[in-house]
């Protein structure tokens, strides 16, 4: 998902290299040192012609603000045209200057080596932790409650089928919540993913009251000592109010142990927006990222954990079920800058 993002980026390090390997040359004093290393000294005391040169090779090049400042731009540049939010382009952008800036290059180190590991470790300060919920499932009270919200058509639905198909290959019990009874057309959707998936699902009629059907799941999964209840919901309701008092509810009478924000990364900043959103009025514990096949910018996936401070769980990369990978931080900065360093 992160080609053109990585291409770009590609740029802009090169950049910060030259504009750092052009202005922060050794002096001419730094280099004029070793010719005057006094020629008759050289041939009775060889250690000392060692010692200079390894004085040379020691000496530091501090990197100013100045040296870096227009590349810094283009990195800005770079990562606002890739669908990173400002405040996420500014942390990164601060934390590459602050490791940058004053640094003590030694002469012998490469520029790009400098600036790779600045952006990396930018990258992961906003990137977070990431969320693995098979630690979690495996160290929290069965059944471990999930409930996945989030607008229409992101991906929720997909999303409950593809993490019930994950779980249960890693050998925990499942139980779904057709908790989406807007329309029987949802029911009838999440019931298909379930039956090809060999996944137990409880569902109510359409225009059911979803709290009723996910308190019905989690009974479900207490009686027959099921490790964990996947909850769908709709993400379409009359009016914002309407949306926040249903899943008001839906949390009261089901308690989820987690609450799951779904959203699609083909969204952009928009995913971003919404994130921030759902966080203030509801609140999430982890965030699963959908389409993300679909989108080669990567911005979203980079400033959703840094914006609202949740990690991102999962990345969802397509229709079919094993179309999900667990997002992992250090991954995602490797498939950036990694590789060709
Ligand atoms: N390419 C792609 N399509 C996806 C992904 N996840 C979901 N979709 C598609 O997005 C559409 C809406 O998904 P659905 O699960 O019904 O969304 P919901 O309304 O939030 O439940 C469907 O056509 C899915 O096949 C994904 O990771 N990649
Ligand atoms: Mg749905």
């Amino acid at each position: 998902m992160f080609g053109g993002l990585k291409e770009r980026l590609r740029a802009a390090r090169e950049r910060l290299g030259t504009s750092i390997g052009e202005t922060v040359k050794p002096t001419a004093a730094l280099e004029a040192a070793a010719p005057e290393i006094p020629a008759a000294v050289t041939p009775a005391s060889p250690s000392l012609v060692d010692k200079v040169k390894l004085l040379i090779i020691d000496r530091e090049l501090v990197v100013s603000d100045k040296d870096v400042s227009d590349a810094l731009s283009v990195l800005e540049m770079t990562l606002l045209e890739s669908d990173v939010a400002l405040p996420t382009s500014d942390a990164i952008i601060a934390h590459v200057r602050t490791s940058l800036v004053g640094k003590h290059r030694k002469i012998g180190e490469s520029v790009d080596a400098l600036v790779v590991r600045a952006l990396k470790n930018a990258l992961l300060a906003v990137l977070g932790t990431g969320f693995d919920l098979t630690e979690y499932i495996k160290t929290h009270e069965h059944p471990v409650k999930i409930l996945f919200t989030g607008v229409n058509g992101t991906g929720k639905t997909t999303t409950v089928a593809k993490v019930g198909s994950y779980l249960k290959k890693q050998g925990f019990s499942v139980v779904i919540g057709a908790g989406d009874t807007f329309r029987a057309g949802a029911i009838e959707q999440i019931d298909v993913h379930a039956q090809r998936l060999g996944i137990k699902i409880i569902q109510h009629q359409a225009g059911a009251d979803p709290s009723a059907v996910l308190f019905d799941t989690v009974q479900y999964a207490i009686s027959h000592k099921i490790d964990v209840v996947l909850a769908d919901t709709a993400g379409r309701f009359h009016t914002k109010a309407n949306l926040m008092s249903q899943l008001g509810k839906i949390k009261r009478v089901m308690n989820p142990d987690l609450v799951v924000y779904v959203d699609e990364a083909v969204a952009g900043n928009d995913a971003v927006v919404r994130a921030a959103e759902f966080e203030r009025t509801i609140g999430a514990d982890a965030v699963v990222l959908t389409k993300a096949d679909m989108d080669s910018r990567g911005g979203a996936a980079i400033s959703i954990a840094h914006t609202i401070k949740k990690p991102l769980m999962f990345l969802g990369t397509g229709q079919s079920y094993d179309d999900i990978i667990p997002f992992s931080p250090q991954q995602v900065v490797e498939e950036l800058l990694g590789g060709d360093t």
